[in-house]
């Protein structure tokens, strides 16, 4: 039971988080619990806590093991009681009133007392999730009171984010830096993870930093930067209090693109500022995913890649055979914010995910509001498990161009990826200060 990071501005925040919740559950009690960290094999050695995000929102700090129940409008927190060697191994432990007065809850008590009080309420909604054969009414309606409060960040959510972000900008930076032919893959992750851990900060998810980005999601770090090579990094920091960015930037190793690694860089950007251009208020957000997919199909038709008529290509989804993921995802506490929901998080009531390649990748389609924090990051890449698919590319044979690919042999894979605040009148580039105009990236 211990904690080092203390936001006592943030007590305020905290009490009118926890009394929104309260009042959305219409005196259904509420039960959140931190979680424990898992142990490395054996129980001494144990992986860095973090605590649950919904936990987080509530209380402001990670403390092990916690669990916070909300009440008859009380806040009370129970928290380990302290073990008589704690102060050897940890240093001095706060008290349970010091506990207090940073979370600003009404009462801590340590866990023993926690079932007796329990017992005295009736039903509690549960968090984190129990199995879905597990869950109840009261379970329900606690998610989505939790749903309804966190899609709309707080002005303290995005100070946190904006703080997350900024370190980001440095990570970005030093990787672009170090991103140079004969660098080892992995000393480019080490460089941009550098400000992450100098500003006591963590990486919000794994690092990918790789030079074949187009295998999606590639954690394998090992070989070296090639003059000729374009090197993909998606590092995201995450703040002190647990708010996230995501971030990917493409950079040529040479330090200039060649002419086809341009056209498919300038065409993602191009997706890509699109896309950030039409989030507003009120926008479904499959439609985003469609603009960055309509201007990705043109491209890709006027690189002699795909033929045909750009409307139809996105209806039918061929750019997916170059563009198969969405073009991205709420973020907040979580860099898929609230993912443990499954997709009632990303997707509106009556609303669920298509069946089409592509479009089945789609992690969000809500209509954005103020406050809500999304990545846009389309993305082009040459993907042998596509292209190599008879059972993928066999719709689009009239369409696709095969003779083209190996003009683009050297692209892999690109992305670029920024964090988006939707405001009330449009949307602000949380990421905006990390370049990606070709005359930035070349050197
Ligand atoms: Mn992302």
């Amino acid at each position: 039971m211990y904690f080092h990071h203390v936001y006592p501005a943030a007590v305020p925040v905290l009490k009118q988080r926890r009394s929104r919740l309260q009042h959305a559950l219409l005196g259904t009690p509420a039960v959140v619990s931190a979680g424990a960290p898992p142990s490395r094999n054996y129980p001494a050695n144990l992986y860095e806590f973090r605590a649950t995000s919904h936990f987080l929102y509530l209380v402001g700090i990670p403390l092990v093991d916690a669990v916070l129940v909300l009440a008859d409008g009380r806040a009370e927190l129970f928290v380990p009681p302290m073990a008589p060697d704690d102060p050897l191994w940890h240093g001095e432990q706060p008290g349970l009133d010091e506990i207090q007065a940073v979370t600003g809850v009404d009462r801590v008590r340590v866990l023993p007392e926690l079932p007796a009080h329990v017992a005295t309420l009736g039903p509690a909604g549960r968090l984190p999730l129990v199995a879905a054969a597990q869950r109840t009414p009261a379970d329900e309606q606690l998610i989505e009171a939790i749903l309804a409060l966190r899609l709309c960040h707080d002005d303290f959510a995005v100070h946190e984010l904006r703080r997350a972000a900024a370190v980001t900008v440095r990570a970005h930076a030093a990787g672009h830096q170090a991103a140079r032919s004969g660098a080892s893959v992995a000393s480019v992750r080490a460089a941009m993870e550098q400000p992450i851990l100098e500003a006591d900060f963590t990486t919000a998810y794994s690092s990918i930093v790789t030079v074949r980005g187009e295998v999606l999601h590639n954690f394998a770090r090992s070989g070296c930067c090639q003059a000729g090579e374009l090197l993909l990094a998606d590092v995201g920091a995450e703040s002190d209090s647990g708010w996230a960015s995501d971030v990917t930037r493409t950079w040529p190793v040479s330090g200039q693109l060649s002419p086809s690694q341009r056209a498919m860089y300038e065409l993602v950007l191009a997706a890509q500022k699109a896309a950030i251009a039409t989030v507003r208020p009120g926008i479904r957000y499959r439609d985003v995913h469609r603009t960055a997919c309509r201007v990705l199909a043109a491209g890709l038709r006027d690189e002699g890649l795909l033929t045909g008529e750009v409307d139809s290509l996105v209806e039918r989804g061929a750019h997916a055979l170059f563009f198969p993921h969405g073009v991205g995802h709420l973020l907040g506490l979580d860099v898929h914010d609230m993912e443990d929901f499954g997709d009632r998080a990303g997707y509106a009531p009556g609303r669920s995910r298509s069946s089409q390649f592509g479009l089945c990748y789609l992690r969000l389609d809500r209509d954005l509001a103020p406050g809500m924090a999304v990545t846009i990051e389309p993305g082009l890449y040459f993907v042998p498990a596509i292209l190599n698919s008879e059972a993928l590319t066999a719709p689009f044979r009239d369409v696709l161009r095969r003779d083209a690919l190996p003009r683009f042999a050297d692209v892999r894979g690109i992305r670029i990826e920024d964090d988006v605040l939707v405001t009330a009148s449009g949307h602000e580039v949380l990421t905006a200060a990390i370049p990606k105009e070709v005359a930035d990236i070349h050197r």
